[in-house]
């Protein structure tokens, strides 16, 4: 791991971590932007040098599956097993909310796995002839 002094470096640009505040009572429910928060100060365009720029971590991706009137359930089960590594069990559970409540959740995980993995279920359920539907969403 490249530590924050090195990337600064790097890309000349000055981080420091969000600043701690004092334990108060009750703990706070932060969003993950907040608590992973760095402020990165310019220091190269002289328009923006001195000021400083929150910068968060990357967004997380939903991956879900919809549901059809026409792909098997047991296929579905299969995608569930293969492709996000579900238990066989675990795989019924999120098949059966999918076919009641119209969709669920297979995942979250970076924009580029969740492409992949979306790109990888459509492919394989076209290649068997099902109309079954992966999409990602970006979490809120
Ligand atoms: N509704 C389908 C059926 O009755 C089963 C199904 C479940 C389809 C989940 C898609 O994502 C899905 N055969």
């Amino acid at each position: 791991m490249q530590r924050s002094s090195q990337l600064g470096k790097k890309y000349n640009i000055r981080l420091t971590p969000g600043k701690l505040e004092k334990p108060t009572g009750r703990a706070k429910m932060r969003s993950r932007g907040e608590r992973n928060s760095m402020a990165i100060q310019h220091q190269l365009d002289p328009e923006l040098a001195g000021q400083e720029t929150r910068v968060g971590p990357p967004p997380l991706y939903t991956v879900l599956l919809l549901n059809d009137d026409y792909t098997p359930m047991e296929f579905v089960v299969v995608v569930l097993q293969q492709f996000f590594a579900m238990a066989h069990e675990q795989a019924t559970v999120v098949m059966l909310k999918v076919h009641t409540e119209g969709r669920g959740v297979c995942g979250v995980y970076p924009k580029d796995i969740a492409a992949t993995k979306v790109d990888e279920v459509n492919r394989f359920a076209r290649q068997h002839q099902h109309p079954l539907q992966c999409i990602m969403e970006v979490q809120e």
